[in-house]
């Protein structure tokens, strides 16, 4: 089996509302759908969102690296032989969401190929993951109504409360709101996307002491290397490295250099392969992992979730998977859908995606 066309298309489906957190906003999902066709007629897919403010790729960057760099490299490689493919990719620095959609579709052919469900190939600890929401910024009450229409519709009772802003009291407050409002009924964690220093985030920690956060994430940047590792001694609750540790060597780097007690895997920036890698360095020093949410639509969110049931140490947290609920519409045929403050892994070869045509048609950017 070779490759024979990798397709990069943009697309662009919006928000109900935007996303806001401390290093961006998103209105509007500008994603790339990657498909990767083969010569016995299987095709894998996956998605890159492109994000500017954490990885410099763009849309249009992911189309052109796509298209100029990585299909010429790939053509006539098998996909099962992912090593390869990555060495080829590895040609070029950056572009983790690029590299990551290839490498997911590469394994969506091997699924179909073999005919099992990729999550099963990964490892088949289970079939499903309870689901955490990302709350971003708005007014206390607005953050609280909204995690109650989510336990409400979804059943869901683990929050990500999005961090950072100035002054840091605001984001005390609403932390405290939701605290109020729920009880310890709901799990609540914290993450500042760089967006404070290193003396704001030990004095809004000091502030949301009595709130039973279990997780703090990013709250300063890992470049204040000196005060990040202060104040991850002080942290009571594991210090979750998101966007600093894009590749394995940032993981080593940042838990060595006391800069980090836990690990953030999205599948959106590390693919199959490298996830795996994370997932196995992290577990191997000891340390907790929990499967983080790139704003993913769909598409992303069936990855995360098939990588993130296979193993015991992905699912012992809930994972960042319902952000697409924020979206008015999305490319699968079958929407996902979380009840009961779950979502089960897609059933069938691959990663079982099936898209819907017609959509596609209405939301790419390219004709
Ligand atoms: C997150 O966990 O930080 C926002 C920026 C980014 O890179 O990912 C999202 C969510
Ligand atoms: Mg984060």
């Amino acid at each position: 089996m070779k490759i024979t066309a990798i397709e990069a298309i943009p697309f662009a489906i919006p928000y109900r509302k935007p996303l806001k957190f401390a290093s961006g906003e998103v209105h509007t999902a500008e994603h790339v759908l990657v498909r990767v066709h083969t010569d016995d007629g299987l095709t894998g897919t996956a998605e890159a969102p492109p994000r500017p403010f954490t990885y410099g790729e763009t849309q249009a960057s992911i189309v052109a690296v796509i298209g100029q760099l990585f299909e010429p490299q790939l053509l006539g490689l098998s996909p099962v032989r992912r090593e390869a493919v990555h060495a080829r990719l590895n040609r070029t620095v950056g572009n983790p969401t690029a590299k990551a959609a290839i490498d997911m579709a590469l394994w969506d052919i091997v699924g179909q190929a073999a005919d099992l469900p990729v999550s099963e190939l990964l490892g088949g600890h289970g079939d499903f993951m309870r689901v955490s929401h990302m709350l971003g910024f708005a007014p206390p009450q607005q953050m609280v109504d909204e995690a109650r229409r989510m336990r409400d519709t979804y059943g869901i009772t683990t929050f990500k409360v999005k961090v950072g802003r100035r002054p840091y009291r605001l984001d005390v407050e609403v932390c405290r709101a939701l605290r109020e409002a729920f009880g310890d009924e709901v799990e609540l964690y914290v993450d500042g996307n760089r967006g404070w220093t290193p003396s704001e985030a030990a004095r809004a920690l000091r502030a949301m002491d009595d709130l039973d956060l279990t997780l703090a994430e990013e709250l300063c940047p890992a470049d204040d290397v000196l005060g990040r590792r202060r104040l991850v001694e002080s942290c009571p609750v594991p210090f979750v490295a998101d966007e600093s540790v894009t590749r394995t060597g940032e993981v080593t780097r940042e838990l060595l250099g006391g800069s980090a007690t836990a690990i953030s895997i999205k599948t959106a920036r590390t693919g199959f392969s490298h996830s795996q890698r994370v997932l196995f360095e992290s577990e191997g020093l000891g340390v907790e992992v929990v499967m983080g949410n790139q704003i993913d639509g769909q598409l992303g969110s069936l990855c995360s979730v098939a990588f993130g049931a296979a193993y015991e140490a992905t699912s012992r947290r809930a994972g960042e998977l319902s952000n697409f609920l924020d979206m008015t519409d999305d490319l699968l045929a079958e929407p996902l859908r979380i009840s009961e403050g779950t979502l089960r892994v897609r059933e069938g070869a691959g990663l079982g995606i099936e898209l819907d045509t017609e959509k596609l048609n209405r939301y790419r950017q390219d004709i």
